[in-house]
């Protein structure tokens, strides 16, 4: 008895009082949190005891809170109890902490589900790590409480970076802790296609990888190896068995009549009767987008979409429909004569009338078709399909103004693989925003009427994988950092929605929900610490708990030190802070002359002529600071970049290729630097098609890269002019 009384102080000492105390930072935010007096103790002979309908969710639970279950026969002393009540809304739930037990009653699955989430966040953060030790207190308290939307989302692009089967689970468990309850799954795309197809295998057996030997080149990443994966229609089961646990619905995504290169590559008979030119096309086979006039396209879409729809439960199957080029529509006969028999004169009226015969096939499979906006963009094909609002909010609006059931992710709040600091990586075509941004979404404020609200079904995210690819070696926990604390916020967003402050959703963050996600082992990023400089001290700080580490610049192998209190120091900007709590680690940061680049004289020369449009004069002056050389690279190729006087610095990089996308880069090559302009001296192969001398001893008047290898997929190579970090003095 007196050790039992010790583990429980000692377990109160841990965690430093009833749990309950906690409630405030419960995220997504509980609707009505009543404090009670009181505690209950979950014990090692705890039960878990429950209808028979939620056995598969008191496992789950079990596996959280090592006890053993039981089937409900009405009577509950001393136990957690799982229960179902009609009169309650499918996600709703009650949860009821009594010093006799726990309570949780769903409408359905969900909501006791939800409740069961709720109940794990009333825990110490430990829970989540596997290893809860028991006993634990339980603040007693009362809780009620629904969501806000039915359709609370996550869309993953599984496409571009492939992720097995247990990684996609992985994120599944973190999202199924913040109630969202859609997993949107984007199975094919021009650089892959991922899902088993029995009745046509080489979809994926071929279309499932990219580089090396297969047809499908690849343009981001992994150029040169056979790079990708496919999932089993047995492993996608599982998957979806995997979601059902945490209430999420897996929604699978065949993206059409555009993004299928891929497709097209295996079965080149789905594009139309014409081979346009590909000169025009960057080297990039753009031949994407499926003949419209095929009837064999049709019966093709009808085998595959009938596997699809048997393999994933969910009402809804997403049939894609963005970004559909209509030029070899255009110059297709067929396509032509179809339209032509059609009175049709519009790319966009033959896109409704291919997904419009699309999305019946999908209908007569039982399920409500998915779609892009720009499906609906012209003509209407069906009211029967979802609209998933990405491009603005007015096509959001539109679409729901229209009457579509209608989710809604605008790139500039929703796309976390945007930016989240000017910095930082990331891709800025839709924003750069953090999770304070995204929180900060507001239908009313966004302009959405009550009209429009009614169509609108809820919330979505997303994660577009183009950029993970060339960052995963390096950040393994790079999808992590992008999606998460904004994932927090999109969860409150389709949760409980707007009306409370920023300022509380960041304090219970901070206060719990960091301590959850690092139990959890999630590497998510921390907002940077807030650096001034005065009176020659320089202070850092932050209001999250993490710990702030600096590096100086000069020092030997970036050593950091911990923070502890204002350095006194003259040059600011040698210094660099950067917080960390857990795996959480937060972007750089410091006074403005610490991140400040030079930008000296440069004159660039190739053995490449340059493109006509962007040449290699005046390459400073382009957007994105890029310039075009007039084809592709060579093995023996070189770029030469000679600086009108020599120039001194701490490090500098030369880069080809796209900021966050490089396509078009020297694939394989080295860099040379030169003190004189005359001799050169080799500094490193290039990563990524990026070439970097760090520390150089003297002044450098000329870099020059060179290529090892012939071509790299495209027609041509982007050059950046030189990123130039000056010496810190
Ligand atoms: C637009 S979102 C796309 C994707 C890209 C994404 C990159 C959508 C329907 N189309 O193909 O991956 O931007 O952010």
């Amino acid at each position: 008895m007196i050790r039992h009384l010790l583990t429980l102080v000692a377990t109160l000492l841990l965690v430093g009082g009833p749990a309950g105390a906690a409630a405030q930072n419960i995220v997504p935010a509980v609707r009505d949190y009543e404090k009670r007096n009181g505690v209950f103790t979950i014990l090692t002979t705890t039960k878990i005891t429950h209808y028979p309908e939620l056995r598969s969710l008191a496992k789950y639970l079990a596996e959280s809170l090592p006890l053993s279950l039981r089937e409900y026969n009405g009577e509950s002393g001393g136990d957690i109890v799982l229960r179902l009540n009609k009169n309650l809304a499918d996600e709703e739930y009650r949860l009821s902490v009594t010093p006799e037990g726990i309570v949780i009653e769903g409408g359905a699955y969900g909501g006791a589900f939800n409740g069961v989430e709720t109940l794990l966040q009333l825990l110490p953060a430990k829970v989540y790590s596997g290893d809860m030790p028991l006993p634990v207190m339980v603040g007693c308290c009362e809780v009620e409480d629904a969501p806000r939307f039915t359709y609370r989302g996550f869309m993953l692009d599984v496409c571009r970076t492939w992720m097995t089967a247990d990684e996609v689970k992985g994120f599944i468990s973190v999202l199924a802790h913040h109630k969202i309850n859609k997993l949107h799954l984007h199975l094919s795309d021009d650089e892959g296609w991922r899902v088993e197809i029995l009745s046509h295998p080489e979809l994926a057996e071929v279309g499932g990888f990219r580089g090396g030997d297969s047809p499908v080149a690849a343009i981001y990443g992994k150029w040169g190896e056979r790079y990708g994966g496919y999932y089993t229609q047995q492993q996608l089961r599982d998957i979806v068995d995997y979601a059902a646990v945490r209430n999420i619905e897996i929604i699978p995504e065949i993206d059409l009549p555009g993004h299928s290169r891929d497709m097209a590559r295996v079965m080149p008979e789905v594009l139309c009767n014409y081979t346009p030119s590909l000169a025009a096309s960057d080297g990039y086979d753009t031949r994407n987008v499926l003949c419209a006039a095929k009837e064999s396209n049709y019966a093709l879409l009808k085998d595959i979409l009938g596997e699809i729809a048997a393999i994933f439960p969910s009402r809804y199957l997403h049939i894609g429909g963005d970004e559909v080029d209509f030029s070899q529509w255009m110059s297709c006969p067929d396509c032509k004569a179809l339209m032509q028999a059609r009175g049709m004169s519009e790319g966009e009226q033959l896109q409704a009338y291919f997904m419009g015969r699309v999305a019946a096939m999908v209908e007569e499979l039982g399920k409500v078709p998915g779609v892009w906006n720009e499906a609906v963009a012209g003509s209407r094909f069906t009211r029967n399909s979802q609209v998933y609002g990405w491009e603005s909010i007015a096509a959001a609006r539109k679409a729901a103004a229209e009457g579509y059931p209608t989710v809604v992710m605008p790139g500039q709040y929703f796309y976390f693989d945007m930016r989240q600091s000017a910095r930082e990586d990331g891709h800025i075509w839709a924003a750069i925003f953090d999770a304070r941004k995204c929180y900060s979404f507001d239908f009313a404020e966004q302009g959405f009427t009550p009209e429009e609200m009614r169509s609108v079904q809820g919330v979505e995210a997303s994660f577009f994988s183009e950029a993970y690819i060339s960052h995963r070696d390096m950040k393994p926990d790079y999808l992590y950092y992008m999606t998460y604390p904004r994932i927090c916020s999109l969860s409150e967003i389709g949760w409980c929605g707007d009306g409370r402050a920023w300022d509380d959703f960041y304090g219970r963050l901070t206060a719990g929900h960091y301590s959850r996600l690092v139990a959890m082992g999630v590497g998510f990023r921390l907002f940077p610490p807030k650096v001034s400089y005065a009176d020659g001290r320089l202070t850092a700080s932050t209001d999250d708990h993490s710990r702030i580490y600096y590096t100086v610049a000069g020092e030997e192998n970036g050593t950091e030190h911990e923070y502890t209190g204002p350095i006194t120091t003259g040059k600011p900007q040698l210094y660099a802070f950067r917080s960390r709590f857990g795996e959480a680690v937060s972007p750089e940061a410091g006074v403005e002359a610490r991140f400040r680049m030079s930008q000296p004289k440069v004159t660039v020369t190739s053995s490449i002529p340059p493109s006509t449009k962007y040449p290699y004069t005046n390459a400073a002056s382009y957007d994105g600071r890029i310039a075009y050389t007039g084809r592709t690279c060579h093995n023996g190729d070189w770029v030469l970049y000679t600086f009108d006087e020599p120039v001194r610095c701490r490090r500098m990089e030369i880069r080809t290729g796209y900021i966050q996308l490089p396509r078009c880069i020297f694939e394989q090559g080295y860099m040379e630097v030169s003190e004189d302009g005359e001799t050169f001296r080799r500094v490193c192969d290039l990563q990524n098609g990026i070439g970097v001398v760090d520390a150089p001893r003297h002044a450098i008047k000329a870099v020059r890269i060179v290529s090892t290898k012939d071509g790299n997929g495209a027609a041509f190579v982007t050059l950046q002019s030189p990123w130039v970090y000056p010496v810190l003095e």
